[in-house]
């Protein structure tokens, strides 16, 4: 037989062949798999960790790791802007409730819609929680579905990223949570809105953190 005809039928090679097709097609399908579950592996993540944060909130009460200033409101305004600031001892808004400092998002005037702003830094890609107290006022009677306030986390071209309505019923103060998450770093704005009848009356508000 001449060198051609030896080679064509030759077989030694041909599980070679073999092999070399069913690993690529065996790295193809892992390839695949791979890009179909990401992103859901990233928003699953995504979501341990928003829920690891709200939990670690519930731990800590303290205000020194807040991205807040003054979120007790013991200082006044103090790091806060806004309209129609309104701040006084919690007992004046509910009898017994004490001499703490805290702010009503209904303020003096009619007139205008009253709001609680403050900016913070975010300094790296973050899910994290805004928590508060609140309650309603004994002016205002339960069962309340309108007075309170809007709470929101916006950018600096003013998009909101976050924002939960809070209608307090009671009048002990309650916690309410938010969960927020920043892609990257930058300066943000807590911004509190007055929502319900502008009558001077409304939810009142202690204890802001950001953690
Ligand atoms: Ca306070
Ligand atoms: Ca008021
Ligand atoms: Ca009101």
């Amino acid at each position: 037989m001449s060198g051609i005809t030896v080679f064509l039928s030759n077989e030694s090679g041909a599980v070679t062949v073999d092999w070399v097709v069913l690993t690529s097609a065996m790295m193809g399908i892992g390839i695949a798999t791979y890009m179909t579950v990401s992103g859901g592996i990233e928003d699953l993540s995504g979501d341990v960790s928003t829920e690891m944060s709200s939990n670690a909130v519930l731990m800590q009460t303290n205000f020194e790791s807040s991205r807040l200033t003054n979120g007790g409101f013991e200082q006044r305004a103090s790091g806060w802007g806004g309209v129609d600031i309104e701040i006084l001892a919690a007992g004046v808004y509910i009898p017994g409730a004490g001499a703490s400092l805290v702010a009503e998002l209904d303020g003096w005037n009619r007139g205008d819609v009253s709001t609680l702003t403050q900016s913070f830094t975010v300094d790296r890609p973050l899910s994290t929680v805004v928590s508060l107290e609140a309650a309603l006022r004994t002016a205002i009677a339960t069962p309340n579905d309108t007075e309170g306030f809007l709470m929101e986390v916006i950018d600096q071209d003013g998009t909101t990223l976050a924002e939960k309505s809070v209608i307090p019923n009671s009048r002990d103060f309650e916690d309410y949570r938010m969960p927020v998450r920043f892609s990257e770093a930058g300066e943000y704005t807590l911004r509190m809105t007055e929502v319900g009848r502008n009558d001077s009356l409304g939810a009142i508000v202690d204890n802001v953190v950001i953690k």
